[in-house]
């Protein structure tokens, strides 16, 4: 069967009427992959990776930016704004030109990967590279959207959660239970959010009878939710999430709370060394803020945190080859240098 997108296959559960227009990229139904060689060093009893790099514009936020494009396009609006650390603003674009809209994005000038910044280039966005960091464009799009007629489709955009919230429905399905963790990095926190709300919408519908417990990881140069206080001057090698005052700040701290959870920080060194290890052991390449959920987990597992019998589901947000700077920059070295005979070739290589 063909898939038909969030939109069509998980109607029952988002704010839709039958005037909203049913547009897709077939984003969702993306793999959930057993770990082989990092379930060894993690010492629990199942490790999962929900490859959400897979959508179509390569990350998390086509579930709920298609939802928030499409409610904007059902409302009249013509034009949708968003202020990103790269992916929203890929994702916004793309979909705002599927529905016919006009897309502007305020990036952080220089912080934004290559990958990122290409794809909305190429989708046409007006693209306005901000003096500063992402919170000070956030609050700009928040005044201008609530001032002017263009929709926000940022995550304070509540279709964004609803739509974000079918990847929690997915990891349940297709692995026939509920994980005892669900890891996942956190930046601007609307994951995070989102991932309880799916979870908890269907324990109310008594689809599920267990919940379970969010782990969330920041980077350490930039994780206002484990300091308790917002970051002025976040830093990180892990640009999605270099974000000082998360927007969802509320509904972070509750599902960590209500789920009995966490919210810890990962450095940029250990982030970096999950990126790796994912790319290099498992042959998953993600971006360097997805490895954050296994740097996470690997990080808890030193510290004697899980029991060992534990299932566990890291959510990997985005795709390696939205930033391959920082990806050949750790790699560079490895790059040996040959004349073009076969001669070289084998003597290079030692046969
Ligand atoms: C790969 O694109 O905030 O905690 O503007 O791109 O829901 O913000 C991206 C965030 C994790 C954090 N992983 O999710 C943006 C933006 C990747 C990301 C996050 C982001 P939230």
């Amino acid at each position: 069967m063909r898939w038909p997108g969030i939109l069509e296959y998980f109607a029952e559960y988002l704010p839709l009427t039958g005037k909203t227009p049913l547009i897709t990229l077939q984003e969702g139904n993306t793999p959930l992959i057993a770990s082989s060689s990092l379930l060894k060093k993690a010492g629990v009893g199942g490790l999962f990776f929900k490859f959400e790099g897979m959508n179509p514009t390569g990350s998390f936020k086509d579930r709920g930016m298609v939802v928030a494009i499409a409610k904007a396009k059902e409302e009249g609006k013509e034009v949708v704004m968003c202020a990103s650390t790269g992916n929203t603003s890929a994702s916004a674009a793309a979909y705002a030109r599927r529905a016919g809209l006009s897309c502007v994005v305020l990036i952080p000038q220089g912080k934004i990967a290559l990958g990122k910044l290409s794809q909305a280039l190429m989708h046409g966005a007006r693209v306005l590279a901000v003096q500063g960091n992402f919170d000070q464009a956030l609050q700009v799009v928040r005044f201008i959207t609530s001032h002017y007629p263009v929709a926000l489709v940022n995550s304070l955009n509540p279709h964004r959660i609803e739509g974000q919230k079918t990847a929690s429905f997915e990891v349940v399905e297709w692995l026939g239970r509920v994980p005892d963790f669900l890891a996942l990095p956190v930046g601007n926190a609307g994951n995070i959010t989102a991932y309880w709300r799916g979870f908890k919408e269907l324990f109310e519908l008594k689809k599920i009878s267990v919940l379970p417990k969010m782990l969330g990881f920041q980077a350490a140069g930039a994780c206002p939710l484990v300091l308790g206080k917002p970051v002025e001057n976040p830093h990180t090698v892990a640009t999605a999430i270099r974000i000082g005052n998360p927007a969802s700040w509320k509904g972070a701290v509750a599902a960590k709370e209500e789920s009995g959870g966490l919210i810890d920080a990962v450095t940029d060194e250990e982030i970096l060394e999950a990126q790796r290890m994912l790319a290099e052991e498992e042959g998953i390449f993600v971006e360097p803020a997805s490895a954050a959920s296994v740097a996470g987990v690997l990080k808890k597992a030193r510290e004697g945190f899980f029991r060992g019998n534990e299932i566990v589901v890291c959510v990997l947000t985005g795709h390696g080859l939205k930033d391959p700077d920082i990806a050949v920059k750790q790699c560079e070295g490895r790059i040996e240098e040959v004349g073009a005979s076969v001669e070289e070739v084998v003597r290079v290589l030692g046969f």
